[in-house]
């Protein structure tokens, strides 16, 4: 018999799903009184109440349960690949009963509101069931699927007949055996009922408004691979939380656009023989970020859809074609498409037939009135905050969490709410969640949560709640980090989009499990990195931001210290290069152009190569000189083949990358003469280039910036050619800097200071880097030189040296503009396709190439 509830607790939590039943499990671990109360009558939450024919997860089973326990891990055996709703249910109250958790919780009981007590630093819960209690924290572990979305058809009040919805489907089964049946929606849902109801109903009618992508989940029983982890489950779990959606699994490095159509094609086959939707989207780098990318997939996919179907109609309006696939949930199925090869079942395209209302008798659309025994709604959830917000929960002087997340759910690590003490959220907005195993997901922020109550109990202190410094931050780290991905491109649930007059916000945080997990553990070990915390000794605070830099830049930065590459300034120039060839060559491509095209030009002592981008459009086109980054030591004219593309096309304009000589084999001034020899070289032959005579421009990365600028000196010197304007990315310009960002950012963001001292003692000795030709800063005048536009990154240790420049620039009379990006590295500019934050300020660059051209403003 369940005992009655203690008033006063150390925990309230919401739900007794997997995560209400981890928490108390860990919390009595820790001696602390903790008290669920939920809402169904036994335990597992979406396993409770998701009771429709079909219901199964779309994580295999044994990746989908949990790993803090190794006897538990080893006594369930799963029976199939993917487990059904009762067997998941079976398991969740297994649990439960194991470690004999249901005598803290209350069922059949929901909570209806949370008040914080600031006198008393307490949480005052009140119950749908009149109870009240207190406790010092209150935890919502109320699921991210769990709240229904309302119907939004009119006239369901009016249907006779039965109406079922699948999250809340009867205990007792339904039998619709002889029953004409229609379904609305076509979701995971949908599919996965579909195949279910039509099986028994005489007729089924579907109503479908947007086509899904769905593979079929081969279900049958476990491989012997997969059950063969179960030996060593604790370092299959290990691997798990490496990895971006917490299944172990290919996370490709590659990219759908480099490799040739008949490996994407043998890639794409393996994937869906799988029958696994996880690593769906990972299965080449490039398929969340880029819409070519994700055609590829896409296209795969429906192809297989209209294979599967007989009739073309019916074929097309199942083809999925509205979003970007993997884009909205893509969904597991068992014969769904075979399914409307039935004669008894129908498929009604709403889009181009819209319901009007339902009916007494069932469902009337614009062309047709249907008729139903019964009607099915799978329209889906109020996803991620529906369920928060359905509590009515006040933090510090009564501000209700539904005011604050009025235009979107603030939080700091989708774990907690400023304004909210002592509070905390499992799985909330803002963390990864739904976009990873939930279970592994819900483990780590329980062992969060459960460290942090540890660090306040050994350090006396009672109340913790996050900064609006780290709210904001995290906040928009989640949205940068979505907005470089396609994702919010779709109408879909994790936008918030299914639900009218929702804020359109990306939910969850798209940056995967293990970089969350660092994330949360960097915080954690840097004092609570962005919390306050009050006690019997005092407050402490620690504020600040957990993410830096732009979140594919800390994607790349985690990736390459995972990779120990040796640093470049260990290595021999030789060796150097080769390691600069093999990472080029994992870079992904850049766009596609007119026209490239290889040639020679006189050098200063030799002829050297050059490689031509032409546009797509007719020309003749203005002409940009372009001098690659590698610190005069590295690269060549094809290294920044990608940027040189992106500019080629951004601006409309002919880039013509030069390769100068490199040290220490040839060293200064050898790079800036031959750099001076290809700007005349082009500027004499650019008719017969294509290029419009006159209209010069130089460009250049890092070293290159610094050819750039040097070139722009030397032809104001000389007399010409004339150069319409300089773009220097990340130049360098001052070979005795010592300014801040050198030390600030010396270490750690690719660019280091001792490589930066290694390419300078391989192109220059002391002596020489004072002259202008090695750093154009220190050029006795910079009056009367092209205009310039400088771009530094925040975390580029040339960021100070590049911004002097744009100053001096200016204030000796010459045009000049600088911008540090924020969140940027040296190397993020260059880095098309791999930094997709950073492809505002390269279209930036590109607008301010074609300003330079004064042929083009004339067009
Ligand atoms: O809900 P959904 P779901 N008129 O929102 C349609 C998880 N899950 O319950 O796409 C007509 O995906 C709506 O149409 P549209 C999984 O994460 C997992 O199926 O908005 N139609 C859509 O077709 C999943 O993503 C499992 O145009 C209306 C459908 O209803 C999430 O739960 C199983 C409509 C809703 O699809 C939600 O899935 C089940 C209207 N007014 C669920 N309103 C597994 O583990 C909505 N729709 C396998």
């Amino acid at each position: 018999m369940t005992e009655m509830p203690k008033k006063n607790l150390d925990v309230v939590v919401a739900g007794a799903g997997f995560a209400g039943l981890y928490l108390l499990h860990k919390f009595r671990e820790m001696g602390l009184t903790p008290r669920a109360f939920e809402a169904g009558d036994d335990v597992g939450g979406t396993w409770y109440w998701n009771r429709y024919p079909g219901a199964r997860c779309d994580i295999e089973s044994i990746d989908y349960s949990f790993s803090f326990d190794p006897e538990l891990e080893q006594e369930w055996q799963w029976t199939e690949k993917y487990a059904t709703q009762p067997e998941i249910l079976s398991y969740a109250q297994h649990v439960a009963d194991r470690f004999d958790l249901r005598k803290d919780i209350t069922f059949a009981t929901r909570v209806e509101k949370a008040v914080w007590d600031e006198d008393d630093a307490l949480w005052t819960v009140t119950t749908d069931q009149g109870e009240t209690v207190t406790a010092r924290f209150f935890i919502m572990a109320t699921g991210c699927l769990s709240e229904p979305k309302d119907i939004d058809i009119d006239g369901v009040e009016n249907f006779s007949g039965e109406i079922y919805r699948t999250h809340s489907w009867p205990h007792e089964g339904v039998n619709f055996t002889g029953k004409t049946v229609g379904v609305i929606g076509t979701g995971s849902s949908g599919i996965q009922s579909i195949p279910l109801i039509a099986e028994q109903a005489e007729n089924t009618t579907v109503f479908q408004r947007t086509a899904n992508y769905s593979i079929p989940a081969g279900n049958g029983p476990i491989a012997p691979e997969k059950l063969a982890v179960t030996e060593h489950y604790q370092d299959y779990r290990a691997e798990a939380r490496k990895t971006r959606v917490g299944v172990p699994g290919k996370e490709a490095m590659d990219f759908a656009l480099t490799v040739s159509e008949e490996e994407r094609q043998e890639r794409y086959e393996e994937l869906w023989a799988k029958g696994a939707i996880p690593h769906l989207g990972s299965e080449f780098a490039d398929i969340l970020l880029n819409e070519e990318a994700n055609e590829t997939l896409a296209e795969f996919v429906r192809s297989k859809v209209r294979s599967k179907i007989e009739d073309p109609e019916l074929a097309e309006i199942l083809t999925p074609t509205e979003f970007p696939i993997c884009t909205k949930r893509a969904c597991l199925d068992t014969n769904y498409y075979e399914t409307f090869n039935k004669s008894n079942v129908d498929l009604v395209d709403i889009r181009k037939n819209p319901i009007r209302t339902i009916t007494e008798s069932g469902i009337a659309t614009q062309d047709k009135e249907f008729d139903f025994d019964a009607i099915v709604f799978a329209t889906g959830f109020d996803a991620m905050t529906g369920a928060l917000m359905a509590v009515d929960i006040r933090g510090r002087d009564g501000q209700s969490l539904r005011k604050k997340w009025e235009h979107g759910p603030l939080n700091y690590l989708g774990l907690t709410v400023e304004g909210f003490p002592n509070f905390f959220m499992i799985t909330g907005p803002g963390s990864p969640s739904v976009m990873t195993n939930m279970v592994l997901s819900i483990e780590q922020h329980v062992e969060w949560i459960a460290d942090c109550l540890g660090y306040m109990a050994d350090n006396n202190l009672s109340v913790i709640e996050p900064t609006a410094t780290a709210e904001n931050g995290w906040v928009d780290y989640v949205t940068a980090t979505a907005d470089m991905t396609l994702f919010p491109k779709a109408k879909s649930w994790y936008m918030g989009a299914n639900v009218p007059g929702k804020p359109r916000v990306c939910l969850p945080y798209l940056g995967g499990a293990a970089a969350y997990r660092r994330a949360c553990d960097d915080v954690a070990a840097d004092d609570y990195l962005g919390f306050r915390f009050d006690g019997s000794e005092g407050s402490q605070c620690n504020d600040g931001l957990v993410r830096r830099q732009q979140p594919d830049v800390v994607a790349l930065l985690e990736a390459l210290a995972e990779m120990e590459l040796p640093p470049f300034e260990t290595l021999s120039a030789q060796d150097a290069r080769e390691v600069s060839v093999a990472m080029n060559a994992a870079n992904p491509p850049g766009p596609a152009v007119g026209e490239v095209a290889d040639g020679k030009f006189p050098g200063a002592a030799s002829e050297l190569d050059y490689r031509l981008y032409r546009p797509d459009t007719a020309g003749p086109h203005p002409v940009a000189v372009y001098f690659h980054g590698g610190g005069w030591v590295l690269g060549d004219h094809a290294s920044d083949d990608a940027f040189c593309r992106d500019l080629c096309v951004n601006s409309d304009s002919i880039i013509i990358s030069a390769n100068y000589r490199h040290g220490p084999e040839d060293r200064f001034p050898a790079a800036a003469d031959d750099g001076f020899a290809a700007l005349q070289w082009v500027a004499d032959n650019a008719e017969s280039l294509g290029g419009i005579p006159g209209e010069l421009a130089v460009c250049g990365w890092s070293a290159g910036g610094n050819i750039a600028a040097v070139v722009s000196q030397l032809a104001r010197d000389a007399g010409g050619p004339a150069i319409r304007g300089q773009i220097l990315i990340t130049p360098v310009v001052d070979g005795t800097d010592d300014s801040p960002s050198m030390t600030e950012n010396a270490e750690g963001f690719v660019l280091t200071k001792a490589l930066m001292d290694w390419f300078w003692d391989h192109y220059a000795d002391p002596s020489e880097r004072s002259d202008p030709r090695a750093s154009p800063l220190l050029a006795d005048s910079l009056a009367g030189l092209p205009p310039a536009f400088i771009v530094t990154g925040e975390f580029d240790p040339l960021r100070d040296q590049g911004m002097a420049y744009a100053e001096a620039l200016a204030a000796a009379g010459t045009p000049a503009r600088g911008i540090v990006a924020p969140g940027q590295i040296h190397t993020s500019f260059t880095a098309v396709g791999a930094i997709p934050t950073a492809n505002g300020i390269r279209a930036e660059i590109a607008n301010e190439l074609k300003s330079c051209f004064r042929a083009l403003e004339t067009v």
